[in-house]
């Protein structure tokens, strides 16, 4: 109970949420009647029914399907708004939001529409929070790349980009342009990779993207020498503990291999990933890991500071919060 209140009570920072994904069922429903938008589940209860997932895949049709009902700039800000103030509530200090332009331009909202909610929601925020603009993976290299060059006008409001969506069948090597492009803009780069992908994919992030933190990366204890290479390069995995369960990466949370890779050296971060899905936000993911797995105090710690070194901050503000 002692380690519950250390848990829950330690300033933290949180790297790997969607904000898509912060969109619990009951403002999917309340923006759908706002919006005239008609949704396939006739309750609030009967969507949260529908989060049942068997793989990555089988949660993204649901997450797309979702985000439908978000339509103006208010919508979009929100969303952010109520997960800002949820993550302060957890002793979240910073926050790193991804968001999926592409999800939204492709039904015909303007990228103007959905950077300035989410962004005006950051600036209003209770803590601090920046933006990193993700490309869909399983959208062309052309589909991403006329993306950064239409978020360009908005340069300012966002602090990197990143890769998420269906992973197996799109490896790092199909973006290495658009993330050179970036690269050359002074953008921040992260990619999901090693998820459902193999070690390979987080090999190729690094090596292709030149990526800075590795989202999931939980497969990288499949190679031994990749492990070497990533705990060498000080290079931050941003694990989701409740999100591997729910999407079948393991099993059940006592099989996670959160504990392995600490052992190993690495530079894990604890992160809610899609939380209105996958059943908490990120204090709800300390816990259960803290609760399955023979993690202690002194891991709580290194996690928590992990979080801060791992962030895209100015020094001096890391060790305020350090
Ligand atoms: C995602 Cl868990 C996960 N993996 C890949 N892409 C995503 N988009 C939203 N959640
Ligand atoms: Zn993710």
């Amino acid at each position: 109970e002692e380690l519950r209140r250390t848990l829950t009570a330690m300033p933290k920072a949180e790297l790997h949420i969607h904000i898509e994904g912060s969109l619990e069922p009951e403002l999917i429903f309340e923006l759908a009647q706002r919006n005239g938008v008609s949704l396939p589940y006739p309750s609030v209860e009967a969507l949260r029914q529908a989060y049942a997932f068997s793989d990555l895949q089988s949660f993204l049709d649901i997450y797309y399907a979702g985000a439908s009902v978000l339509l103006t700039e208010q919508d979009f800000y929100d969303m952010t708004a109520a997960y800002l103030q949820r993550a302060a509530a957890d002793n979240v200090r910073h926050a790193e939001l991804f968001f999926d332009p592409q999800t939204h331009t492709a039904r015909g909202i303007a990228i103007e529409t959905v950077i300035n909610g989410i962004w005006r929601a950051c600036q209003d925020s209770p803590v601090s929070a920046s933006l990193i603009l993700c490309f869909l993976r399983h959208l062309s290299e052309e589909e991403a790349i006329a993306t950064l060059e239409d978020a360009i006008p908005y340069r300012d409001k966002f602090i990197g980009v990143g890769l998420d969506s269906s992973e197996v069948g799109h490896p790092p090597e199909k973006f290495a342009r658009v993330f050179e492009r970036a690269r050359n803009l002074g953008l921040h780069l992260v990619a999901h990779a090693g998820e459902e992908g193999p070690p390979a994919y987080i090999e190729s992030a690094l090596d292709v993207l030149n990526v800075e933190r590795i989202d999931h990366g939980v497969r990288c204890l499949e190679d031994p020498a990749l492990v070497a290479r990533l705990v060498r390069e000080h290079m931050a995995l941003t694990v989701c503990p409740l999100s591997n369960i729910k999407l079948r990466v393991f099993d059940v949370m006592g099989q996670h291999n959160l504990r392995r890779l600490l052992d190993a050296g690495l530079a894990v971060t604890v992160n809610s990933d899609d939380p209105a899905y996958f059943g908490g936000y990120v204090n709800d993911n300390y816990l259960a890991a803290f609760e399955a797995l023979p993690l202690d105090a002194s891991h709580a710690r290194q996690l928590a500071r992990n979080s801060f070194n791992a962030a895209f901050l100015e020094p001096e503000q890391k060790r305020a919060w350090l």
